[in-house]
């Protein structure tokens, strides 16, 4: 938009003495704050209603992404960004007195999300906008976020996070579209007079659902798509009798959208997060339809005008609760429903650990959803009756959807959708070949793969400006909507001018980060070593534990010989823990005071440090990024099924250090394998070893002299105070087979950070490894992955064409 500096500030006055009555001298942080939100409001309001129009009038196809996270961030500067008047904005504030950079810590972090998965989604809204594809977000309005970490002795302590405490300026409530929601009671068909069968409820609870729009402002493009967070509401009820029911009755309901489930990947059957998830599904699906109806279409067109992407197995209850509309509601009979609700609905696993393949008890989902049980029996008792006449019993059996007391999400979502996608090449691969083979071979044309990808607007050019400035100096900025052109950055590999000007920048962002080290944690970090860097989630299968036996193998080193010929580090960590995921808390409690041991260790002269941040999130990972030397990406192959802050590294000019897993094969193929470190078992070799039952992990601690020293540290008492937690982990690895093969690929892991230690000595040498895999970060970009969605899955148009 076209905003010049002196209207802002006229509106920015403006606006202070209408909401607050105040003149800038008299308002603090918090009231300028709010003041710039809603001028962002006002500024994209007329876009916004524009572009629901346009969609209307054009009857465009729609596409909603449900999703029980959406890990956006804070949105204050990627608004100002996506307007086109951050600069204009940010020197007009400081005409004013005002340093946006400080506005910009008010707005809290809205951790609506766990990891990868959550902050997917975030990305997803924001190049959908951006590539103008009609789509919106769906999901649920948490009062509380992930919780907030702490380290209280180096144990991880979960604090709530109240992020809606001082309100969410960019939120609107929208009572209007506010829908009713229905769980438990008895139900039954009865015949209508026009011959229609009909359920008759009774007894059921009433859930009202209300709806908080937020503006998904596209880049630069007028588009304005909406992200809808339901919030659980107890319906307005004109007498209350017994006021202490009343209250505890509006508890209940209200705790439905109360916390997100802090779980990244562990199954528990809890009764409150299957409500979450039918809460979330129902209302979404009950406003499609509402809108869908205003276009005075049939029914059986629903597939042309609407897209429903199912994110992960959380709202597979979309296929049973479509169906459940069509045919209660709309009085379609179940041929053409399934075929509508088949071609409407789309799905993507994110992982293959078992232990997320969500599945619930018969007893839990009859109780609390008896017409959607209903109508998931019905499913699966036509699927069975027809896949059976083709396939061999066993496979019917092994892909059922109700089967050993429980529903399996995985399997309703498959069955019901018409496309199921993986999120990088080796993760669908592996879902054909091994987790979901049966249903490949049912449905083999069903399967696809698309990779996962970031938004480069926010981890870029918000997060790491003067990187930004480099390369629009260099290639210009068509990279900005168009980030394969980041390749003609490979123009200037030999160029030392622009390499020495990489290192600076890297040098300058590390030195920014070593400031809010010491200012946070009270540690002095040196901006010359190798900032090495490893966050995400904390599990087994992700391996920090090896970054960590690693680190103690070089303490050992210096130890033994002060003088050794080391490039000194920083180990960066940051990850949260599920809380009763106490293997996990372990790992933490472990590095933690490992860190403690070797950051107060003088004898070792700064050559180590380890910093493991409190209460990782995308406010820090912003932060940490951009001074990044070192992506680790060390997962055991097979088990991430993609990753994402690989990408968001690279990106940035981080080295990856990877096993070839998720999108790190993909990472190896663009930048080619002098340009990342890769090492440790291949996806068939672990494969292989599951099938043989060959791996002993004892033999790698009894045979490999380092190893054995690294894990003795865990219970004879060098590293103290981790009596427990040490016995715990040497166990996990020497004595009860080490699931996730850390001691068997230690050695490779060590000659690959031996690898990493040479390479960081040529400056030249490594800069350009930095500027090839910025160059080839751009197919990585969410703008080209939401584009396949939407013309491979979804069906739609990436181009509304708005301007
Ligand atoms: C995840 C995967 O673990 C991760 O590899 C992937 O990048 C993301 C996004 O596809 O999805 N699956 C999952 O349940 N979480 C993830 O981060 N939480």
């Amino acid at each position: 938009m076209d905003l010049s500096k002196r209207k802002f500030k006229d509106d920015f006055k403006k606006m202070l003495t209408e909401v607050y009555s105040m003149d800038i001298t008299e308002s603090e942080l918090t009231e300028q704050f709010f003041t710039l939100g809603n001028l962002i409001r006002s500024y994209s309001s007329k876009n916004w209603s524009r572009t629901n129009q346009h969609y209307s009038e054009k009857k465009e196809k729609q596409v909603y992404y449900f999703s029980m996270e959406f890990l956006l961030g804070r949105m204050l500067k990627s608004n100002l960004l996506n307007l086109g008047i951050l600069d204009t904005v940010r020197s007009a504030l400081q005409d004013l007195g005002i340093d946006l950079e400080e506005l910009v810590q008010i707005e809290p972090d809205p951790g609506l999300g766990n990891g990868g998965l959550g902050r997917l989604a975030a990305c997803f809204i924001d190049s959908m906008a951006t590539s103008e594809i009609p789509a919106h977000g769906n999901g649920i309005r948490f009062k509380y976020g992930l919780f907030k970490q702490k380290f209280v002795n180096g144990y991880q302590v979960e604090l709530p996070e109240n992020w809606l405490q001082n309100g969410n300026v960019w939120e609107t409530r929208k009572m209007h579209a506010a829908v009713t929601v229905r769980f438990y009671g008895k139900v039954w068909l009865q015949q209508t007079d026009k011959g229609f069968l009909t359920p008759h409820y009774e007894g059921a609870q009433e859930v009202l659902a209300v709806p908080y729009d937020s503006a998904v402002i596209g880049y630069k493009n007028n588009v304005v798509n909406t992200l809808r967070l339901w919030s659980a509401e107890l319906p307005p009820q004109d007498d209350i009798s017994d006021y202490w029911a009343y209250i505890h009755q509006r508890n209940q309901i209200e705790s439905i959208s109360e916390v997100l489930y802090p779980d990244d990947s562990t199954y528990e059957g809890r009764l409150l997060r299957l409500k979450q998830e039918y809460f979330f599904v129902s209302a979404g699906i009950q406003s499609i339809i509402r809108h869908f109806k205003k276009m005075h279409l049939h029914m059986n067109h629903l597939a042309e005008k609407v897209a429903i992407h199912i994110n992960d197995t959380h709202p597979a209850l979309c296929v049973p609760e479509l169906m459940r509309i069509l045919l209660d509601e709309e009085h379609m009979d179940w041929e053409h429903a399934w075929n509508v609700t088949v071609n409407v609905m789309s799905y993507t696993n994110h992982t293959i650990m078992s232990e997320a393949l969500e599945k619930w008890p018969i007893d839990m989902i009859s109780s609390l959803l008896p017409r959607i049980y209903q109508v998931i029996c019905e499913i699966d008792r036509r699927y069975t009756m027809k896949m059976g006449t083709l396939f061999e019993p066993a496979i019917i059996d092994r892909t059922q959807i109700i089967e050993g007391g429980h529903v399996k999400m995985a399997h309703l979502a498959i069955i019901g959708s018409h496309s199921i996608n993986g999120v990088a090449q080796l993760h669908t691969t592996i879902l054909k070949e091994k987790v979901l083979h049966d249903f490949f071979l049912v449905y083999p044309s069903k399967f696809n793969n698309k990779t996962n990808g970031i938004t480069q607007r926010r981890w870029l050019m918000l997060a790491n400006e003067p990187l930004r400035d480099l390369i629009n100096r260099k290639i210009g900025n068509e990279w900005e909507t168009m980030p394969t052109e980041l390749k003609m950055l490979k123009a200037f590999r030999d160029d030392n001018e622009t390499l020495l000007e990489l290192a600076r920048i890297k040098h300058l962002n590390k030195e920014r980060f070593a400031d809010y080290v010491q200012e946070t944690m009270g540690l002095a970090i040196n901006p010359d070593a190798i900032f090495d860097v490893q966050i995400k989630r904390l599990h087994a299968y992700k391996r920090q534990l090896m970054n960590l036996l690693h680190i103690l193998s070089l303490y050992f080193k210096l130890k033994d010989n002060p003088a050794a010929d080391i490039q000194p580090r920083v180990f960066i960590f940051g990850a949260k823990a599920a809380p009763s995921y106490t293997y996990a808390k372990q790992i933490i409690k472990l590095i933690n005071t490992v860190a403690e041991l070797i950051n107060n260790d003088s004898s070792i002269e700064n050559k180590l440090k380890i910093v493991f941040v409190e209460n990782y999130g995308v406010s820090l990972a912003e932060k940490i990024i951009p001074a990044a030397d070192v992506s680790e990406q060390i997962s055991l192959a097979s088990k991430e099924a993609s990753g994402t802050s690989n990408m968001k590294l690279m990106l940035n000019g981080a080295i990856t250090l990877a096993t070839l897993d998720g999108a790190n094969v993909e990472i190896k193929e663009h930048v080619g394998s002098e340009n990342i470190v890769i090492f440790g078992l291949r996806e068939e070799e672990v494969y292989q070893y599951y099938h043989d039952g060959s791996y002993h992990s004892r033999s790698y601690y009894e045979n490999n002299p380092v190893l054995h020293r690294v894990l003795d540290a865990l219970i004879d008492g060098t590293i103290p105070g981790v009596v427990a937690e040490g016995h715990s982990i040497f166990d996990s690895l020497v004595q009860y087979g080490d699931e996730y093969f850390v001691l068997r690929d230690f050695d490779a892991y060590v000659a690959a950070q031996e690898r990493i230690d040479s390479l960081y000595r040529d400056m030249l040498k490594w800069q350009r490894m930095a500027l090839i895999n910025i160059a080839g970060a751009g197919i990585f970009s969410s703008d080209y992955t939401v584009q396949q969605y939407a013309n491979q899955i979804w069906d739609v148009s990436s181009n509304a064409h708005l301007k």
